[in-house]
């Protein structure tokens, strides 16, 4: 049963481009305001199986040892197990997962940069859609949420660790059959995702997707250092050229970024971008794209901001 399950859900790169049609080839169409990637078969291809011998009955019970992660973190049940630079985010633990108690995992990464249950809900409501691609997804908030406001969730995660965290998390919560967990880097999978679609001389990417959620890594809780954050310090690579590749797929992304963010960082994101015609396609007078900028709050603070761009902007739901 958990082969069958996990072969359904958890599929690695080299499975998820053979259901493409066309073999990925060297060729690329490139426009100058748009330059598209390079074709290269450096694709990360391993499965992202945790130890043997770790999940045999774990947090998640009887029925579900396939997906259960328990062994490859600890398990924090008391502030004295946690140490001292997690202690602050463990006492958030249940706004991170409200069903923390129930046997949740994070790892270190996890714990300062899960999205809170609640804004993590709040964004999957704003993104309903078909198909929705977590670029970076860690242990799994966001995924999980949007598995029940979008039909399928591809999350993405360069880890095993933190992938196999992800889907036991998914599984607690009754989810990971939605989501197709792949062990990949954004930035190659989006490359090949476009190389086999300019292979196939579409128009649109080999594969539908219909969202783009990106939410990388920040560069530690450090982030809050300066007064600012620049977007070039985004990781693994500058927000700009995350940004770009997202928005090759579809013009819907919704960007994951640090409160204190420089505003003008934001806004540069869409100047070199093309107008767009905003009258429906009646020949109407172009107009400059807007991002819109979410401020998400808890209580009395702003934890991050969350950037709409394309159709998922109010006012600019016809470019969805
Ligand atoms: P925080 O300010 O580091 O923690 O992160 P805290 O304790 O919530 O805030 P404080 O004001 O009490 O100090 C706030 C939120 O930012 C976290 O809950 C995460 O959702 C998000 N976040 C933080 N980091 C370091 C990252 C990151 O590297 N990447 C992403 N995607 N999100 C992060």
């Amino acid at each position: 049963m958990g082969k069958k399950r996990r072969q359904t859900n958890m599929s690695s790169l080299s499975r998820f481009f053979q259901m493409l049609d066309e073999p990925v080839s060297s060729s690329t169409t490139a426009g100058p305001s748009t330059p598209r990637p390079t074709c290269k078969p450096d694709v990360v291809d391993s499965d992202p199986q945790p130890p043997p011998g770790k999940r045999k009955t774990g947090l998640l019970g009887p029925g579900n040892a396939a997906y259960d992660a328990t062994g490859l973190v600890p398990f924090y049940t008391d502030p004295a197990q946690v140490p001292a630079h997690l202690q602050k985010y463990f006492a958030q633990r249940t706004r991170y997962f409200s069903r923390y108690d129930e046997g949740c995992l994070l790892d270190e990464e996890g714990w300062y940069s899960v999205t809170p249950e609640a804004i993590a809900t709040q964004i999957a409501e704003r993104c309903r859609c078909d198909v929705v691609l977590d670029a970076f997804c860690g242990v799994g908030g966001n995924a999980i949420a949007f598995a029940r406001t979008c039909e399928h969730v591809i999350a993405l995660d360069t880890s095993p660790t933190r992938l196999a965290l992800a889907r036991h998390n998914a599984a607690l919560h009754g989810l990971a059959a939605r989501i197709e967990f792949v062990l990949a880097d954004f930035r190659t999978f989006a490359n090949r995702l476009l190389c086999a679609t300019s292979t196939t001389r579409a128009s649109v990417p080999a594969r539908k997707i219909d969202i783009v959620f990106l939410s990388p890594p920040w560069g530690g809780p450090e982030y809050l250092s300066g007064p600012e954050y620049s977007l070039a310090q985004t990781q693994p690579e500058p927000a700009t050229e995350l940004f770009r590749l997202a928005r090759l797929l579809t013009p819907n992304v919704a960007f994951y970024v640090p409160r204190n963010t420089a505003l003008e960082d934001i806004a540069a994101l869409l100047p070199s971008l093309a107008l767009v015609n905003d009258d429906g396609g009646g020949g109407g007078t172009d107009t400059a794209e807007q991002v819109e900028v979410e401020e998400e709050w808890m209580g009395t603070k702003v934890k991050a901001l969350t950037c709409y761009f394309g159709g998922l902007a109010q006012g600019q739901e016809h470019l969805f």
